[in-house]
């Protein structure tokens, strides 16, 4: 499916990331006849963050997947999930959403010239990433309903007609979302001592925790993080120990009632002696700003990370010094509604220098 990519344009020493199955290739369930179906996403920046290093007395460091091809971390193991499903020879796939990954779900299918069907929760997925599953040209349907029911309807769809499922529970999708914790290992040198993230549908906790192991394995790090996840309130069934019929929050991403992956969270949690807690809808907003006024827009969900990290850190759980890393899953371009409302609106004045430089305080 791709040509060859170098390593190095000619007469350089810079690398070109080739995107997660080449970078990672040894660690991916693919052979030789896997047509590798990839937007190069991967490779994305570890952020060190000075106001948050020193509020916490930490070293923190932001791994910002909004940076990937669709603004998500979801592209990480779509490229597994299309390029396994294109080998299998399906002419179509499946998800559910929140929003992320029918966005990449769209536009990995779009690349490999397959059909994406996608169902969502009806006014619940943020404009942006509506704009995007519809632009790649995917079927979209709304359904009365959440997630939840969106996935157990998706489910039934690849279990009776022929179509490929994309959504977490493809195993291939873990296995290219393990490629971020490869890819913090490499970037720091070492593992982090402890890992936030927002936890959802559970799938990317299970992948991160499953990508540490891994490199721990295999000698490339010397320790684990202790995993940290993050639910939104009013959208906490691990937390609870029950599924949430009715689940809110703003950060619509991880609005999420009976997460697919919801034992393999628990079991990242416990093994790495780390906890899965609740974040409040303003606890999110306000982490959100703060990251924002540091020059990183992530989305909301994101924020649920960080909305974590200043609650740890308030409760006395972390030690001076530790290197901790905040996972920011999406990117606030998807949904610039909420970075719109709470900003003063901007001030409009006549084509004139002086009135500009008077209305900026430079006089
Ligand atoms: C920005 O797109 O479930 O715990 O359908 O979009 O692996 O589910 C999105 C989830 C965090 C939670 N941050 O990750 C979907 C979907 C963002 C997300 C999560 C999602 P998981």
């Amino acid at each position: 499916m791709s040509a060859t990519i170098p390593d190095a344009p000619a007469g350089t020493t810079s690398r070109i990331w080739r995107g997660v199955i080449e970078e990672y290739r040894g660690r991916m369930p693919v052979t030789e006849a896997t047509p590798v179906v990839t937007l190069r996403e991967g490779g994305t920046p570890l952020i060190h963050s000075e106001v948050l290093s020193e509020l916490t007395g930490c070293e923190v460091h932001l791994k910002f997947d909004g940076s990937n091809p669709t603004g998500s971390f979801k592209d990480r193991g779509m490229t597994m999930a299309i390029s396994k499903a294109k080998e299998a020879g399906a002419e179509a796939v499946i998800c559910a959403s929140t929003g992320n990954t029918s966005a990449s779900a769209a536009a990995y299918a779009a690349k490999a010239s397959m059909t994406a069907g996608v169902i969502v929760p009806k006014g619940k997925i943020a404009m942006g990433k509506l704009a995007q599953a519809l632009v790649h040209g995917a079927k979209v349907i709304q359904v009365e309903g959440n997630f939840d029911q969106a996935l157990t309807i998706c489910r039934e769809l690849a279990d009776q007609y022929p179509v490929e499922l994309v959504n977490s529970v493809n195993p291939y999708r873990i296995d290219g979302q393990r490629s971020a914790a490869f890819e913090v290992v490499d970037q720091l040198g070492r593992a982090p001592d402890v890992h936030v993230m927002p936890v959802g549908n559970a799938g990317n906790i299970t992948a991160y925790w499953s990508g540490y192991q891994e490199y721990h394995r295999d000698g490339l790090a010397d320790s684990l993080p202790v995993m940290r996840g993050y639910q939104a309130a009013g959208s906490a069934p691990i937390v609870q120990g029950a599924v949430v019929d009715k689940p809110q929050t703003i950060a619509t991403a991880i609005r999420i009632g009976n997460p697919a992956s919801w034992d393999r969270a628990v079991a990242a949690a416990r093994d790495s002696g780390g906890s899965i807690r609740a974040v409040t809808d303003r606890q999110i907003l306000s982490a959100f700003r703060r990251v924002a006024r540091a020059g990183v827009f992530a989305e909301m969900a994101s924020a649920a990370s960080v909305a974590g990290l200043l609650e740890l850190h308030e409760a006395g759980e972390l030690e001076p010094g530790q290197t901790v890393v905040c996972v920011l899953t999406g990117h606030g371009l998807k949904d610039p509604e909420w970075a719109i409302s709470g900003a003063a609106e901007p001030m409009t004045i006549p084509a004139d220098v002086r009135v500009a430089a008077e209305a900026l305080e430079l006089i």
